[in-house]
C-alpha cells in the first residue's frame, strides 16, 4: 500500500469509478480534486453537493482541461480516453496517471479474480461469485459489472477473494494489478472508436496476465492463441476436445471427469457453455469439487437484455439481446437460434464492418429491420444476402418485425453495436424493446 497522506491527487471523471476512487483517497488522507471535462451544469447536482461537502475540490469543463495545479498523481476513470484534452494536459506536465483499479489494488490485500473478454464477462463474473458464495467462500462481484473496485475496498468487508469483471479500459493504466486467477473468455473486435486497431484492444486486455506469477492461474479460451503465460493454465472450449474443459456429447468434462450438463442450467447457446466452463475453471483453480460448483451454476439466471425471451405471441418468440453491442455478440445470438429469424439490428457507428456477418445473416434471418446511425451502411452490405428494411425508430422496427414474423419464427433484437445514437444505454434500449413487445396485440 502506498502512502497517500497529504498527497495532492486528481481523480479524472465524476462517474461511479471517480466517486469511489475519491472517497477511498480521502479515507487514505489524500487531498483530492475531481476533474471532469463536462460543463458543471451537465454534472449530477446531488453528487456535486455530496462530494463538495466532504471537502473535495471539483473542477469542470475547460477549467478542468486546462488545470495548472501541481498534482502528485492522477487516477483515471475507465470511460475516459487517454487521448482526450483532460488527460493530455496532465501527461504533458509529467503527472503520473494510474487506473482506478490500480488504486484499489494498491490499497487492498484481498486476492482478486479478474475476468475479461469481449463478451460474457458479466455472466461469468456473476456465475463465479454465485458459485464461490454457495461453496462458502466470502466474495463480492464488482468492477466493470457496476460496483467499482475502489468502493469494495472502501467498504472493507472481510472477504476471501474479490471477483472482478475487468474491461480493456480499466487495464490500460495498471502497474501492479495482479489477479490470482485471470480469466480470458474470448476476443473479437470491439471499441474501435477508442482503439486505433484490434491489436491495440487486444494488447490492453492481455495486460490482465502481465503481473501474474507462477503460483497464479490463467483460465483461458483454448481457441485464442495466447503467448506463453507465467501462470498455471486451464483451457476451455465448447468446440475443441483438446481443451482441459470440453464437451463430450452434451456434458462439460474436465479431462475425463464429467462436471456439468449445460441443459440443466438457465443458459442457452455454446457461448454460454463457455461461460460456464470458465466459471468451472475458476472453481477448479480454487480447489472446489464438482458437487460444490454445480448447484449455483444450475440455479443462476442471466441478467436481462442477454438473449432474454420477452414473450411468445401468435407462435412467434420475441428475444431481447440489446446487450449485443458488438458483432461477435450478434453472431452468437444468431448461432443460438434454430428457427428462422426476423432480425432487428443497428445503432451507433463504432467503426465496425458489418460485411463479415453478411453470409451468416443470410442463412439465419429471413428479413432484417435496421435502425440507427449504421442502418444505411449495414443495408448496403447485407441486402444481397437478405431483404433489409430501414426504419426511423425502434417502435417502427418492432411493428415491422411483428407484421413480417410467421408462427415458429423468432424476432431477435440483437443490435450488434452500441445504443448511444438513440438511447441512454443498452439497458434503456432493451427496456424500450421489451415495453414495445409487451404492448403488441395478438393477430388472432
Ligand atoms: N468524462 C470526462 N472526459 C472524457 C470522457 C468522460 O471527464 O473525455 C467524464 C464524464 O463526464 C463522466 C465520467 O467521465 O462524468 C464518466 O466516467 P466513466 O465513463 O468511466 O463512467 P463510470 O460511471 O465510472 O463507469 C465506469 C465504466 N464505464 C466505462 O468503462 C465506459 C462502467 O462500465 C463500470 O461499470 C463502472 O466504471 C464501475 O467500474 C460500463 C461500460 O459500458 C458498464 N463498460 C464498457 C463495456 O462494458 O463495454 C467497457
Amino acid at each position: 500500500m502506498k502512502n497517500y497522506r497529504g498527497k495532492k491527487v486528481a481523480v479524472l471523471g465524476l462517474g461511479r469509478s471517480g466517486e469511489a476512487a475519491a472517497i477511498l483517497l480521502l479515507a487514505l488522507g489524500a487531498r483530492v480534486s475531481i476533474l471532469d471535462s463536462a460543463e458543471v451544469e451537465k454534472l449530477d447536482p446531488a453528487k456535486l453537493q455530496r462530494l463538495g461537502g466532504m471537502g473535495l475540490q471539483i473542477m469542470a469543463g475547460q477549467r478542468a482541461e486546462e488545470s495548472v495545479d501541481a498534482f502528485d498523481l492522477a487516477v483515471l476513470s475507465p470511460g475516459i480516453d487517454p487521448k482526450c484534452a483532460l488527460v493530455q494536459n496532465l501527461l504533458l506536465r509529467g503527472i503520473p496517471i494510474i487506473a482506478e483499479i490500480e488504486l484499489a489494488y494498491d490499497n487492498s490485500s484481498t486476492p482478486v479474480i479478474g475476468i475479461t473478454g469481449t463478451n460474457g464477462k458479466t455472466t461469468t463474473t456473476e456465475l463465479v461469485a454465485a458459485m464461490l458464495t454457495s461453496a462458502g467462500t466470502r466474495t463480492v462481484a464488482g468492477g466493470n459489472i457496476g460496483k467499482p473496485y475502489s468502493e469494495i475496498v472502501s467498504e472493507g468487508l472481510p472477504l476471501d477473494v474479490i471477483t472482478l469483471e475487468v474491461s480493456s479500459f480499466q487495464l490500460e493504466r495498471i502497474q501492479k494489478f495482479r489477479p490470482a486467477i485471470s480469466v480470458w473468455l474470448n476476443l473479437t473486435p470491439d471499441h474501435l472508436d477508442r482503439y486505433d486497431s484490434s491489436e491495440d484492444y487486444r494488447a490492453a486486455k492481455l495486460r490482465i496476465f502481465e503481473n501474474q506469477l507462477a503460483e497464479d492461474w490463467a483460465v483461458v479460451n483454448f481457441r485464442d492463441s495466447l503467448s506463453p503465460l507465467t501462470a498455471k493454465r486451464i483451457t476451455f472450449s465448447a468446440y475443441e476436445v483438446g481443451a482441459d474443459l470440453h464437451l463430450r456429447g452434451d456434458i462439460i468434462h474436465y479431462k475425463d471427469q464429467p462436471l456439468l450438463d449445460p441443459r440443466e442450467t438457465h443458459l442457452r447457446g455454446n457461448h454460454n457453455t463457455e461461460n460456464l466452463m470458465a466459471a468451472l475453471g475458476v472453481g477448479l483453480a480454487r480447489g472446489l469439487t464438482a458437487d460444490q460448483m454445480r448447484p449455483a451454476l444450475r440455479d443462476y439466471r442471466p441478467q436481462p437484455h442477454r438473449c432474454e425471451v420477452v414473450r411468445q405471441l401468435d407462435g412467434v418468440t420475441y428475444v431481447n439481446d440489446s446487450k449485443a453491442t458488438n458483432l461477435d455478440a450478434l453472431a452468437k445470438a444468431l448461432t443460438s437460434e434454430t428457427q428462422p429469424v426476423i432480425l432487428i439490428a443497428g445503432g451507433k457507428d463504432k467503426g465496425f464492418e458489418f460485411d463479415t456477418l453478411a453470409e451468416m445473416v443470410g442463412e439465419k434471418a429471413r428479413w432484417v429491420v435496421l435502425i440507427g446511425e449504421m442502418a444505411e451502411r449495414i443495408a448496403a452490405v447485407w441486402q444481397e444476402h437478405v431483404p433489409c428494411e430501414r426504419v426511423e425508430n425502434l417502435q417502427e422496427a418492432v411493428r415491422v418485425a411483428w407484421s413480417l414474423a410467421r408462427p415458429g419464427e423468432v424476432v431477435l433484437f440483437s443490435p450488434g453495436t452500441s445504443s448511444f445514437d438513440m438511447f441512454k444505454s443498452y439497458a434503456d434500449r432493451g427496456n424500450q424493446f421489451r415495453t414495445l413487445v409487451n404492448a403488441l396485440q395478438s393477430n388472432t
